[in-house]
C-alpha cells in the first residue's frame, strides 16, 4: 500500500499534475480511479465538497487543490526543490500558477482541448463553435505565457518548478490538438519547453494510456 493515494479520473489534466508532483519527489503513488463523472457522487463529495479531482490522501491526512498538494510535497520533501530561491523567479512561477487556474484552464483546456481531446472519447459530440469562440482568448494565453518564459528553459527560470507540473498536463495537451499546434507554430520556446516537459519520467509515467492500464489492472 503506497503512502500517498490520489483520487481523480486517469487523463485528467489536475490528477496528471499531483502525479507529476509524485513522480519528480521520487514518492510511490496508487490512483483510486474515478469513472468519468463521478465527480458529484455522494461518495467523492465526501472528500471534495466541491466536485473536482484530485484529492490526495497522505496517511491521515487529506488535501485537495493541486496547487496545495504540489505546494506540500516540496515542503514534505524539500530535494529535488520545486520552489526557485529567488524571489522575483518564485513570484513568476506563482504567476504561472495563477495564469494556468484561472485564465489556461478555462479559456484553453476546457474549452479547446476539451472539444477535441476528451469529447470524442467519451462519446460527445464535438462543439465548434464553442473552439471557434475560445480562439482569440486562448491566443491571449498562449502569447503570455511565451514572453513570460522567454529564453529560460522552464517557466519560472532554470529549474523546474510548480509552475512547470501544473501548466505541463495542459498545454502538452493542447499542442496535441490543430487549434494548438497551430497557435503554438510562431513559439519556438513554447515548442521546446512542451518537448522538454515531454521526455521527462514523470511525464511518461503518468500518460493518458499509462494511467487507463493501471486503472483497468486496479
Ligand atoms: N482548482 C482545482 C481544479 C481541479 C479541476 O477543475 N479538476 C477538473 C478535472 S481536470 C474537475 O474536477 N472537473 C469536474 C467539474 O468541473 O465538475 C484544483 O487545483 O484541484
Amino acid at each position: 500500500m503506497s503512502e500517498f493515494t490520489i483520487y481523480g479520473v486517469p487523463g485528467s489534466p489536475y490528477v496528471r499534475a499531483a502525479l507529476l508532483g509524485l513522480e519528480e519527489k521520487g514518492c510511490a503513488w496508487q490512483l483510486h480511479a474515478m469513472p468519468f463523472g463521478a465527480f458529484k457522487a455522494p461518495e467523492h463529495l465526501q472528500r471534495h465538497p466541491f466536485g473536482r479531482i484530485p484529492v490526495m490522501d497522505h496517511g491521515d491526512f487529506r488535501l485537495y487543490e493541486v496547487q496545495a498538494i504540489l505546494r506540500y510535497l516540496d515542503r514534505i520533501i524539500p530535494e529535488p526543490s520545486l520552489t526557485p530561491r529567488d524571489p522575483r523567479a518564485e513570484a513568476r512561477m506563482n504567476q504561472i500558477c495563477g495564469i494556468t487556474d484561472w485564465y489556461f484552464m478555462p479559456q484553453v483546456s476546457a474549452t479547446i482541448t476539451f472539444q477535441r481531446i476528451v469529447a470524442p472519447k467519451i462519446g460527445r459530440p464535438v462543439d465548434e463553435a464553442r473552439i471557434a469562440d475560445a480562439i482569440p482568448r486562448a491566443e491571449v494565453c498562449v502569447t503570455e505565457i511565451s514572453r513570460l518564459i522567454g529564453d529560460q528553459p522552464f517557466m519560472a527560470g532554470e529549474a523546474l518548478s510548480i509552475a512547470d507540473l501544473l501548466l505541463a498536463p495542459q498545454l502538452t495537451m493542447f499542442a496535441e490538438v490543430p487549434e494548438g499546434a497551430a497557435m503554438l507554430q510562431p513559439h519556438a520556446n513554447i515548442r521546446s519547453w512542451v518537448e522538454r516537459m515531454n521526455a521527462r519520467p514523470s511525464m511518461k509515467a503518468t500518460t493518458w494510456e499509462k494511467l487507463h492500464e493501471l486503472a483497468r489492472a486496479a
